[in-house]
């Protein structure tokens, strides 16, 4: 069954010229962009999305980096969309991630590294709720 998940293009990528390189790798993996839009975060906002990571050390860190500059956020829809879109940006620290994947291609370390996917079918439904309505994401407007 086709499922949906939220990506996001972080700041590094926005800023490094990397959207047309990793849209490339996401679209190759064989999903299909249901959702896209350009945004600048504030603090209170990135703090309210990564409100899971509040007690981490690097929680302050990821805020800021995360309010640098523009993001792209984009629904993506293919077969086991989240466990594949986990699949294909590799690990979360890009030494560890493996080869090919758009982490290991084009991050730079854990705290930059290029995009954020959804962790589980629940939270995708949560943050594709985030960014989209879901009147940008039926079929027909
Ligand atoms: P993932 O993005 O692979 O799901 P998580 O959920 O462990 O990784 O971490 C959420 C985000 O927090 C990561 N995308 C990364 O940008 C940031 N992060 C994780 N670990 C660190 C760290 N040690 N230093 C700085 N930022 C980190």
């Amino acid at each position: 069954m086709k499922e949906r998940t939220l990506a996001i293009l972080k700041p590094d990528c926005v800023q490094n010229n990397l959207i047309g390189d990793v849209l490339k790798k996401l679209l190759e993996a064989g999903f299909t962009i249901v959702g896209m839009k350009m945004v600048k975060l504030n603090k209170a906002t990135a703090g309210e999305f990564y409100a899971v990571h509040k007690e981490r050390p690097f929680y302050a860190e990821l805020v800021d980096f995360m309010t640098e500059s523009r993001i792209v956020p984009l629904a993506l829809e293919r077969e086991n969309a989240v466990a594949e879109l986990r699949k294909v940006i590799g690990a979360t620290d890009p030494a560890e991630a493996e080869e090919g994947t758009v982490r290991k291609l084009f991050a730079e370390s854990k705290g930059r590294n290029i995009i954020h996917a959804s962790d589980s079918a629940e939270n995708a439904q949560i943050e594709l709720g985030f960014f989209f309505s879901n009147r940008e994401l039926i079929d027909n407007m």
